[in-house]
């Protein structure tokens, strides 16, 4: 399925979350998208997603992320989801942060990637 955001992912999510198995979630996107206030929301993704079962939140990613308020960053870390900026990628090496990454999934993985995650001097 192909959308430029994530509008349809939580259906998408709950649909692999009811498979029996765990699964990891790498959500590409610059916003953490988790709103608590405002259920089945593009911006509510992550949060909805917490209340699923089988996504292994420690060893999910939201990666990309430049634009968040204060509310969703004390959700993230309630969720317990790995959240890493563009200027963690820069410090760490794109080589390096892949490699931490990819260590600490699980066998299955759910990749999201919302367009915004771009670079807007590449991808206005
Ligand atoms: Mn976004």
């Amino acid at each position: 399925m192909v959308s430029f955001d994530h509008s349809v992912t939580f259906e998408s999510l709950k649909a692999v979350d009811e498979g029996q198995s765990k699964f990891s979630l790498v959500y590409l996107d610059a916003h953490p998208d988790a709103v608590p206030t405002l259920p089945h929301y593009y911006g509510s993704v992550i949060y909805d997603a917490s209340k699923l079962t089988n996504i292994d939140m420690k060893s999910s990613y939201i990666i990309g992320v430049r634009a968040w308020d204060q509310e969703e960053v004390a959700i993230v870390d309630e969720i317990g989801i790995n959240l890493v900026t563009p200027a963690e990628i820069i410090e760490e090496g794109m080589k390096n942060m892949c490699r931490r990454v990819s260590d600490n999934l699980t066998g299955n993985v759910y990749l999201s990637i919302d367009i915004d995650c771009i670079d807007p001097t590449f991808e206005p």
